[in-house]
C-alpha cells in the first residue's frame, strides 16, 4: 500500500458510519418459524442498549433504524420514551420506518390498495411516521410497500401505479425541508405475481413524482439473480437520486444474510462506484448506509459486529482503488491494467491498518473478541432467558 492509497483509506475510514436495524436484534425468523434466542432484545430499549454495544466495540454503528410498528407501540406518543432511551444509551434515531404490511387491512395493499379507507389509513401511517421522524431529529423515512398481486390479472397496474404517485406525493408535502423519503424497491415477495415498486426505475420514477426530497433506497438482497447492482448504483448516483443503502447478503432470494458473507466483491464494487463518482465529481455522496438483515441463527449482537466489522473493511478496500490510474486505463481501454486495479485494491489485506485506526480512536483491536470478554452476553442471557422462552408472536 503506497502512501498516497493509506490516505485515502484512512480518509475513508473517518468517514465511514453503518446504521443498524433495530429488528436485528430482536427474535425473528423465516416464513417457516423462529428459532428463539434466550439473550434476544424484545423491548426497544433493550435494541438501544444492544445497539450501545456494537457502537462501542466497532466506534461506527453510533445510529439505529426504528420500525413504527415494532418499536413505537404508542405511534407519536412513544417518541420521548424513545428519545430518552438515544440520550441514555449513546445512540441515535436513524431511519424511521413505516409500516404498512402487517395489518389485517393491507392484505390486499397499502397505498394501492383498492378500498380508499386503506389508502388513507396508510397515508396517516406515513405521516405518523414523518412527524415522529421529526420529533426525533431523524431526518430519513424509509418507505418499504409489500403492495403487489399474486395472480395475474387480478389487479390493475396502472391504477396502482396512479394511487402510488399521489400517496407518495402527499407523504412528501408533509416533510420537513431538512427530511428525506427514501424509496425501497423489491420485485417479489410477499406478491409473487408483481410487486407495485418491483425495480430502481419504478422507485425512480416515484421518488421524482413525489418531490425533489425523495431518493432511492438499493436494498441488496431485492434483485433478481446475477443483476449488476453496481451498475444501477452508478446510474441513480449520476442522476442525483442515490439516497441509501439497505445491505445483506443473498444466494437465491431475499436471504437476508450477513453481508460480505457469500460475496464480498459485490459490495467491494458497489462502494467502489461511490468512491470513484466522488474523486471524479469531487462531490461527497449523501447516502445513508444502513444494514437490513435477519438474524435468525447467529447470535444477534455478534452478527451485527461481524457486519459492522466486514463492511467498514470492505470499504477500506475500495477506497485503496488507485482513480487516476484507473480512469487513464478506462481511456485507453487498457482492460487488464484497469481491471486489475480493482482486482489488487479488493486483495489487499487492509486488517492491520484498521487496527491502527482503532488504535487511534482506542476503541478495541478486536471488536468481536472484546464483546466476547466483556461479559455482557451473559449478563442479558440471564436477563433475558425467561421471556425470550415464552413464544412471542410479532415479527420483530
Ligand atoms: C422487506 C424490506 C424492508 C424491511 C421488511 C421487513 O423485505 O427489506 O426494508 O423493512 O422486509
Ligand atoms: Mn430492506
Ligand atoms: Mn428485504
Amino acid at each position: 500500500m503506497n502512501s498516497s492509497a493509506r490516505t485515502r483509506m484512512f480518509e475513508a475510514l473517518e468517514t465511514f458510519r453503518i446504521e443498524i436495524p433495530s429488528w436485528g436484534f430482536a427474535n425473528t425468523g423465516t416464513r417457516f418459524g423462529k428459532f428463539l434466542q434466550p439473550a434476544a432484545a424484545s423491548t426497544t430499549e433493550e435494541k438501544f442498549r444492544d445497539a450501545a454495544e456494537v457502537h462501542r466495540v466497532t466506534g461506527i454503528c453510533p445510529t439505529i433504524a426504528l420500525h413504527v410498528l415494532w418499536d413505537f407501540p404508542e405511534g407519536i406518543g412513544s417518541t420521548q420514551q424513545v428519545a430518552a432511551w438515544s440520550t441514555r444509551y449513546g445512540i441515535q434515531a436513524g431511519a424511521i420506518n413505516p409500516n404498512v404490511f402487517e395489518d389485517q387491512i393491507y392484505k390486499h395493499g397499502s397505498l394501492a390498495n383498492p378500498d380508499a379507507s386503506v389508502r388513507s389509513h396508510a397515508l396517516e401511517h406515513l405521516k405518523e411516521s414523518i412527524e415522529i421522524a421529526r420529533r426525533l431529529g431523524s431526518r430519513d423515512i424509509s418507505l418499504w410497500f409489500a403492495d403487489g398481486s399474486s395472480y395475474p390479472g387480478t389487479a390493475n397496474i396502472r391504477q396502482r401505479k396512479a394511487w402510488f404517485e399521489a400517496g407518495l406525493r402527499e407523504a412528501h408535502s408533509n416533510l420537513s425541508p431538512e427530511q428525506r423519503l427514501l424509496v425501497e424497491y423489491k420485485p417479489f415477495e410477499p406478491a409473487f405475481y408483481h410487486t407495485d415498486v418491483g425495480d430502481w426505475g419504478m422507485a425512480l420514477h416515484l421518488a421524482r413524482w413525489a418531490g425533489p426530497q425523495a431518493k432511492v433506497l438499493v436494498d441488496t438482497g431485492h434483485h433478481y439473480p446475477s443483476q449488476n447492482i453496481e451498475q444501477i448504483v452508478a446510474w441513480l448516483l449520476s442522476e442525483g437520486m442515490l439516497g441509501g443503502f439497505h445491505f445483506n447478503d443473498r444466494r437465491y432470494a431475499d436471504d437476508d444474510l450477513t453481508i460480505g458473507s457469500i460475496d464480498p466483491y459485490q459490495v467491494f464494487r458497489i462502494f467502489h462506484e461511490i468512491l470513484f463518482y466522488e474523486w471524479e465529481t469531487q462531490h461527497k455522496a449523501d447516502i445513508a448506509y444502513m444494514i437490513d438483515q435477519s438474524h435468525n441463527l447467529k447470535g444477534k449482537i455478534e452478527e451485527m459486529i461481524q457486519t459492522a466489522v466486514m463492511a467498514q473493511q470492505l470499504f477500506a478496500k475500495a477506497a485503496l482503488v488507485d482513480y487516476e490510474a484507473l480512469s487513464k486505463a478506462q481511456w485507453e481501454c487498457d482492460l487488464v491494467r484497469a481491471e486489475s486495479l480493482l482486482q489488487d485494491a479488493f486483495q489487499t489485506d487492509v486488517r492491520p491498518a484498521i487496527e491502527e485506526w482503532r488504535d487511534s480512536k482506542r476503541l478495541p483491536r478486536d471488536p468481536l473478541g472484546a464483546f466476547r470478554e466483556s461479559g455482557y452476553l451473559e449478563r442479558i442471557t440471564k436477563e433475558r432467558a425467561a421471556r425470550n422462552a415464552q413464544k412471542v408472536s410479532s415479527y420483530a
